[in-house]
């Protein structure tokens, strides 16, 4: 049933294309309905307390992993999540606002931010990722209702149009940082109340955060990344992207086409 659900198409909202590529992202309500909600949280749940039995307490972690717990690429072992996040109806929308025939799969994050959970820094996703485009975009979809205060994603409106403002992994020295350049050039801050199933997506190179949660309860978040189809590779130009390229482009080269079997389409106009 709600696997079906998964495939169907969700209808956006008319103007939303150009509402995404004016400010670089966008909260979309009830992407998922119940019947997603019911059968996914509980394997990604699973699978995050699965991979987490050895974290540290959070007074014992370095400040990054203060933000949250963080699992890669869950579909790689999970038949449920799989079906998750190669879903058609995530990946339609994401080639919709991108204006894109079609999408790709770059690799899935749990971004699970505990109660007491630090902030996350200030950072653009793309300084990571060696991907010459600018055709890059997160879905962020809660499991739960996030309340401003558990920390909901938080977005400098308009900042992808410029592309890298900052080379800085997320850090401390980013959060200041990009503090800095948003207030200067005066982004707008933009951030929203959301609910079980709504989600926001955001471009590659938008400046975006979140606040600490300051709740009791889980932030259950699961996000999927994608790029649009016909993208080359970059020789990696910073310290970070040597590791993306070895590990979602295995026995590829910058220079050739992005795609292999850890970066399936996941969405075509053309189908
Ligand atoms: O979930 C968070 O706190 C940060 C998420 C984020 O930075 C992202 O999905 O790009």
């Amino acid at each position: 049933m709600s696997s079906e659900a998964l495939e169907r198409d969700y209808v956006l909202p008319s103007g939303s294309v150009a509402r995404y590529q004016r400010d670089g992202h966008i909260l979309l309500r009830g992407v998922a309905d119940n019947s997603i909600l019911a059968e996914y949280r509980p394997a990604i749940a699973d699978f995050v307390k699965r991979k987490s039995v050895n974290a540290k307490p959070l007074d014992e972690r370095d400040a990054y992993h203060k933000s949250f717990l963080q699992v890669a690429n869950l579909w790689e072992e999970d038949e449920t999540v799989r079906r998750f996040v190669l879903a058609s109806r995530f990946g339609r929308i994401a080639a919709e606002l991108m204006a894109v025939p079609a999408v790709r799969l770059y690799h899935d994050q749990a971004l699970f931010k505990e109660p007491g959970g630090s902030a996350t820094a200030w950072h653009q996703d793309q300084y990571y990722w060696p991907l010459d485009t600018n055709d890059c975009i997160t879905m962020w979809m809660p499991f739960v209702d996030v309340p401003v205060e558990m920390g909901v994603l938080t977005f400098a409106s308009g900042s992808h149009t410029e592309g890298s403002l900052l080379s800085a992994a997320i850090s401390e020295e980013s959060d200041q940082g990009f503090d800095d350049i948003v207030r200067e050039r005066k982004f707008p801050i933009a951030y929203a109340p959301m609910q079980a199933g709504d989600a926001t997506f955001h471009s590659g190179w938008t400046v975006h955060r979140a606040p600490a949660n300051n709740t009791q309860a889980m932030r259950e978040v699961m996000t999927v990344i994608y790029f649009a189809d016909g993208t080359y590779l970059l020789e990696p130009d910073n310290p970070h992207r040597p590791a993306d390229l070895a590990r979602w482009f295995p026995n590829q080269k910058p220079g050739e086409l992005a795609g292999g079997p850890l970066t399936p389409i996941v969405y075509s106009s053309g189908h």
